[in-house]
């Protein structure tokens, strides 16, 4: 008391704020852990972002907010530099802290206080995760009739976070249809708001190739002019990908490619048909049957071309890893496809990656550091895991983006089952495959096969809300998510998907705000 009494002589006039609970905020993910103190921090003009001087990404993760505050709420906030309006600045400090209660290179603390917030954060990637949610506290609307100027009020307190799988992915088929490096961005802006940190595209299938490959360039120019349905198809340039790369690094998002294969291969074999090993001539492929292609696993020149496909695409993806398919090789002898898993697995190695495949992958004698996708076959991950592989968990029946929400969806399919809001929410990661040990899983991915949908809006009915919940599932402690809660943190993220032009499925489940 005495030094506020001190204190008041000379700093600025005490400001009465309405009551805040900062327990209450709808955040998605769930916090770790957060304690209220039901005052606020008025974000306004005078604020000021001041940034970690020891490693240039935290200034970029300054910007990144600056300009995200600046879209939701007009405000010109400047970082790193005084606004001339210092007799009542307020700070937001995003600092580096070596603090060991930081746990993952993604925890982070925030601090809000009346005059100032401080993140701490380990890496950029933390301090990134910590402004997402510094985002989500933002109200709509500003409050005019504290201060002569308008303030967004944040309520106070303190939030520790930190998050529960290292992997939290959603994925993309760019192959049944095309999608634009737009489009893609879009997607990538709206998974970043819920602390994903991995986009897996799906780049080749039988219908399409989607990425140039400079010492074979009739992948693209013949296998990259198809897709289902007879439309014109696309790929990404290496620069395009390269973009989409850099964009999502932006977000501290981890692109993994993804070159499915021995099976799923059609487009490839009517690009370079040598590479064709089901004994047919290959035709282009425009339906949606699955498990009739496959390489020919038996010739050289096969694991010539994939070593060039391999090594071309690993050196534009900086991220750990290179997803080989290895789904639904239905046709490709079991001896054979043992044989081209293991070859491939080198390739990879070979250039610097750690191979990610289906949960099939586990037939061949693969590496520990190898990574199975569970999504099918329970048995597959039990094994993986016994061998020593981490297992990503992408069960079709729960975590599937591409099944119909209930019988009257506009898209999607039904091979699973139809996943409503809710279904897609209630399970748990840890222990949905039975008898598989915690810490081999790595994390959870949602794909979203686009055998039914070619553009954003399509995408989105499918992708959104259930996504949101997968980012849930993939950060928050299982005792932190509660499907009641979350129902109605989910129901007030209407503004952002509204802000955002987002075309989400709005589901009878939700009491939509
Ligand atoms: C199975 S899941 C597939 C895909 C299809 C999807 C449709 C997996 C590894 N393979 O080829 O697009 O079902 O839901």
């Amino acid at each position: 008391a005495i030094i506020s009494v001190a204190s008041c002589q000379w700093t600025k006039k005490e400001l009465v704020f309405p009551k805040t609970n900062l327990s209450e905020a709808p955040l998605i993910p769930k916090p770790l852990k957060t304690i209220a103190t039901h005052s606020a921090f008025g974000l306004a003009e005078n604020t000021i972002i001041y940034t970690s001087q020891v490693d240039p990404k935290f200034e970029q993760v300054g910007h990144f907010l600056a300009e995200k505050i600046k879209s939701k709420t007009g405000l010109g906030i400047s970082v790193n530099a005084s606004n001339g309006k210092n007799s009542t600045e307020r700070f937001i400090y995003i600092n580096k802290s070596d603090s060991v209660e930081l746990k993952t290179s993604e925890s982070y603390q925030l601090y809000i206080k009346k005059d100032s917030i401080f993140l701490n954060a380990k890496t950029a990637a933390g301090a990134f995760r910590g402004i997402q949610t510094l985002r989500q506290l933002i109200p709509e609307k500003s409050n005019d009739t504290i201060t002569d100027y308008p303030l967004w009020l944040i309520p106070t307190g303190k939030i520790f976070d930190e998050p529960k799988f290292e992997y939290r992915g959603t994925m993309l088929d760019v192959s049944r249809h095309f999608f634009s490096v737009d489009e893609v961005k879009k997607y990538l802006d709206i998974i970043a708001y819920y602390k994903f940190n991995v986009l897996h595209l799906h780049l080749s299938d039988d219908q399409g190739w989607r990425i140039e490959i400079k010492s074979w360039p009739k992948l693209t120019e013949v296998g990259g002019k198809t897709e289902v349905g007879g439309g014109v198809g696309g790929y990404y340039t290496q620069e395009d990908f390269k973009e989409l790369v850099a964009y999502a690094a932006e977000r501290h998002i981890t692109i993994v490619p993804e070159i499915d294969m021995p099976g799923h291969t059609n487009a490839a074999s009517v690009s370079y048909p040598f590479l064709n090993g089901n004994g047919k001539v290959v035709k282009p492929y425009t339906g949606t049957r699955v498990g009739f292609s496959t390489f020919d696993a038996q010739k050289d020149p096969v694991y010539a071309f994939l070593d060039d496909v391999i090594r071309e695409i690993a050196s534009i993806s900086p991220g750990p890893y290179f997803h080989i398919g290895g789904d639904e090789s239905h046709v490709t002898k079991k001896k054979d496809y043992i044989h081209f898993v293991e070859k491939v697995e080198k390739i990879v190695q070979k250039h610097g990656k750690q191979m990610v495949g289906w949960d099939e992958i586990v037939a061949a004698k693969i590496s520990p550091t190898s990574i199975a996708q569970h999504w099918h076959t329970t048995k597959n991950a039990l094994k993986g895991s016994a061998n020593g592989n981490k297992i990503i968990l992408s069960p079709a029946k729960k975590a599937y983006l591409d099944m119909k929400y209930d019988s009257l969806s506009k898209h999607g399919l039904n091979w699973s089952g139809c996943i409503p809001v809710d279904v897609a929410y209630n399970w748990n990661p840890e222990t949905y495959v039975q008898g598989l040990p915690k810490e081999t899983i790595l994390g959870i991915e949602a794909p979203l096969w686009s055998e039914t949908i070619s553009n954003s809006a399509e995408l989105e009915y499918l992708a959104f809300p259930r996504a949101i919940g997968y980012a849930e599932l993939g950060w928050s402690t299982s005792e932190n998510c509660d499907w009641e809660d979350y129902r109605n943190r989910l129901a007030k993220q209407v503004p952002f998907l509204n802000r955002m032009n987002i075309n989400y499925y709005p589901s009878e489940l939700i009491d939509w705000e």
